[in-house]
């Protein structure tokens, strides 16, 4: 690690930013904003670099990682910048046969769907399984004027992966193993909850001052199954973060029945997609618990007009809480003007008003 900055130091510079202090619940003046795939193929940038490399050698030269990482911020004064990389990066790393295509996203050449199979997912080993990914945090913290998030897939969504052996609408061979053999899906899960903790704890020994987990997938299990195959070996991740003291925000896509789940495997912070209204939202995440969200992505390619109008529309059900991320509800549609996303910035700001913790708590109470 020589040469690379001091982690604890580049934490304690963006400690007073609105980002960070939203994610703790603290008082900050301006409402918050990234947007979860800030970095990829909306920006011509981007575009003009995988004409170049392949998103492998992208992920793999940390030179090229991180300047599609600053992409985004040079362009929409985000108050936060999420490592370039993917879910799938770690069990690249771990020689799994995981490839991302062109336009379809991870493919793992041999499912993994038996016991047999698991001796596959070995221990994840970080400073040597995925040293350009650390390498790739060391450039960016040294340079970022905004704090680093670092991210993984949660053990469900990765899982997704392995089994169905690519992306997929119904996950039936997910759940088949989960439901036929109890025994391997917990084995499972159990390494692939060891391999994403391992990755997250490096990312932030290397100077990442928040954690996002991505369990996009999750909202394909009702709340029971969710409670049963999932939330334990996520509660494992989060409580295995608690030491290094970062936000750890957890999201999913179409979770409106399971963000109260979310929130209790230990998250700070809770992601709402788009199809949950974020003051109903708000109401299934407990207190103390931040949240973020949540711009239907599509608006953005709608009449500036109309964005305006469901921008604050978000802001007025966000209630100018002082622990609330401005978000996507899922991630920028490649087809999606900068310019758009950039000006959207800007109205967060201008127009998102963050009142005094202490009041919002006063008001907490009286409803509890
Ligand atoms: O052609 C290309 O350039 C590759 C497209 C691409 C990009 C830009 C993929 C393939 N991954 C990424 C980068 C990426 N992936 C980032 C960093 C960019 C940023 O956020 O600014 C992040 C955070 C991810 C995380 C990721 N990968 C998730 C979780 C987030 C989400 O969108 O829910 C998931 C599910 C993946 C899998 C994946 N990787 C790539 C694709 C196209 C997909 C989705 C495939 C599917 O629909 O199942």
């Amino acid at each position: 690690m020589s040469g690379a900055p001091d982690p604890a130091a580049v934490r304690a510079r963006h400690a007073d930013g609105p980002f960070l202090r939203a994610c703790r619940g603290e008082a900050h003046d301006t409402v918050p904003v990234w947007f979860m795939r800030q970095a990829g193929r909306a920006l011509a940038e981007y575009r003009e670099v995988r004409a170049r490399h392949s998103f492998e050698e992208v992920i793999h030269t940390p030179e090229l990682a991180a300047e599609v990482t600053l992409q985004p911020i040079r362009r929409y004064g985000v108050d936060a910048a999420i490592l370039f990389s993917d879910i799938v990066t770690p069990l690249a790393g771990l020689g799994i046969g995981v490839t991302i295509e062109p336009g379809v996203g991870p493919v793992v050449a041999e499912p993994v769907r038996r016991m047999e199979d698991l001796v596959r997912l070995r221990r994840l080993e970080p400073e040597e399984d995925l040293p350009y990914v650390l390498q790739t945090v060391d450039l960016l913290v040294a340079e970022l004027a905004v704090p680093l998030i670092g991210f993984a897939g949660a053990p469900f969504t990765l899982a997704s992966y392995l089994v169905e052996g690519g992306p997929s609408r119904s996950y039936t061979h997910t759940k088949a193993l989960m439901f036929q053999d109890e025994l391997t899906w917990h084995r499972l899960m159990d390494l692939l909850a060891g391999v994403t903790l391992a990755s997250l704890r490096a990312q932030v020994e290397h100077g990442a001052a928040a954690v996002q987990l991505f369990d996009s997938w999750a909202g394909a299990l009702s709340p029971a199954d969710y409670e049963r195959f999932v939330l334990p070996h996520t509660q494992r991740i989060m409580e295995g973060l608690e030491d290094l003291d970062v936000p750890r925000i957890h999201f999913g896509v179409a979770t409106g029945e399971l963000l109260g789940l979310m929130a209790s495997a230990g998250a700070d912070v809770v992601g709402v997609d788009w199809r949950v209204p974020l003051d109903e939202g708000r109401r299934r995440i407990p207190v103390g618990v931040g949240f973020q969200g949540n711009l239907e992505p599509a608006v953005c390619l709608a009449p500036w007009e109309t964005v305006v109008a469901r921008v604050r529309d978000v802001l007025a059900r966000a209630g100018a809480r002082h622990d609330h991320v401005f978000n996507l509800g899922h991630g920028v549609l490649p087809p999606t003007d900068p310019g758009v996303l950039a000006q959207i910035v800007d109205l967060v700001h201008e127009e998102g008003e963050v009142r005094d913790p202490a009041e919002v708590r006063a008001e907490d109470a009286a409803h509890a």
